[in-house]
């Protein structure tokens, strides 16, 4: 019998459009999905763009604007993959729509557009996601399934940082096409929505809530060129951000982003101690996890490290033979498909926008302490 359709219309067509695509392209021919995913239209401004990208990943149809592509009748499911500054439009108007929503993160440039898009999901009672990706690494789930398996005991450390260096020339223009992240006005911040996001999602999926945070931000680069006007303006966005924090649990945490680590391009690492073991998980190597167990025999006790890719680790039977790995572009497969299974038996999948909202606060909060050089208490 041949599946129901699940017609998808996406908004963007940058580097966040392409993994969304190919998700929705690959989910079905490695799981068993519930629904034939079908790309029906991408919708930008640029026609000719929109035309290419359609025509490369075999998209139906394009529309250059987002309400129409939101007042289709022949869509069921809005994807999010444009600026942050559009976020919030298009989630809420999408839900109002009785839509499914996808939306890329963070969920709202600050808590307070996160919490419209919440309320709208909620109230049409669509089905909704956020697309923090580094949730489904196999290694990542791994992870988690050992700490709720208790295997750590009493945690004491949470450490995370996310580690870029693609920022640092002072001639790199702000704003437009690929460099919005430069401009505050369409990104709302610089490296803590951007890349602590990522860092905050998984933390609180693995260590629980975040109750309060001290920071520091700093803006090495305070003016560059705009690339829409053309003139030099000043630079809103944090390009550096550290903060310590308490978990709920009571444990101690150390996270940090920044563009300016010459020499790291995407260097997400996690690290966690507990009273039993420790764990360290890093994007460049992602298919590993270090692990230590402290109950293992003394004479042979030591730091094991775990090659996730084994049929019985996470996802992985869906994927090649033991010992091959995969990459980068599978955790958007992984959530989707996670995704087309919650829709059709009518759960949630997390992330779901109020997940998405939690990071948010966290975040804002961050933001808060580092003007006013306070603890702050996350909201929420
Ligand atoms: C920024 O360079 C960026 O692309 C983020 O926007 C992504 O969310 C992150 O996964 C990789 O880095």
């Amino acid at each position: 019998m041949a599946k129901k359709q699940l017609n998808i219309g996406i908004v963007g067509y940058g580097f966040m459009g392409r993994t969304h695509s190919n998700a929705f392209l690959q989910a079905g021919r490695f799981f068993d999905l519930p629904c034939q995913p079908v790309l029906k239209a991408v919708c930008a401004r640029n026609v000719e763009r929109a035309k290419s990208f359609s025509d490369n990943w075999g998209y139906e149809s394009i529309e250059t604007d987002w309400r129409k592509l939101v007042d289709r009748k022949d869509i069921d499911l809005i994807d999010i993959a444009s600026p942050n500054d559009t976020h919030a439009e298009i989630a809420i108007a999408a839900a109002q729509a009785g839509k499914i929503v996808m939306c890329e993160k963070p969920l709202g440039r600050n808590s307070s557009e996160a919490l419209a898009m919440v309320d709208a999901v909620e109230t049409a009672k669509v089905a909704n996601m956020v697309w923090y990706n580094y949730r489904r690494v196999p290694a990542v789930v791994l992870l988690k399934k050992l700490i709720d398996e208790g295997r750590f005991g009493r945690i004491f450390h949470y450490r995370a940082k996310f580690l870029q260096d693609w920022t640092i020339s002072q001639d790199l223009p702000q704003g437009g096409e690929g460099l919005w992240r430069l401009d505050v006005s369409v990104a709302g911040s610089g490296v803590t929505g951007d890349l602590l996001a990522h860092n905050i999602d998984t933390a609180m999926w693995l260590n629980g809530p975040i109750r309060e945070v001290t920071a520091m931000t700093e803006t090495f680069i305070k003016e560059r060129k705009h690339n829409l006007t053309g003139e030099v303006a000043p630079v809103g966005i944090d390009d550096a951000s550290a903060f310590l924090c308490r978990f709920e649990n009571g444990s101690l945490a150390t996270f940090e982003a920044t563009r300016y680590a010459r020499g790291h391009k995407a260097l997400y690492t996690l690290e966690i101690n507990g009273e039993h073991a420790s764990a360290f998980w890093d994007l460049h190597d992602l298919h590993r996890i270090q692990y230590f167990d402290h109950r293992d025999e003394g004479q042979v006790r030591g730091w094991r490290d775990i090659h996730v890719t084994d049929g019985d680790h996470p996802y992985m039977d869906h994927w090649w033979v033991p010992g091959l790995q995969i990459g980068y572009e599978h955790t958007f497969i992984h959530q989707f498909a996670d995704f087309a299974v919650a829709i059709d038996t009518g759960k949630e999948a997390a992330p779901t926008f109020r997940d998405g909202l939690a990071t948010d606060y966290v975040t804002d909060a961050v933001l808060k302490s580092a003007r006013t050089r306070q603890w702050e208490n996350v909201s929420g």
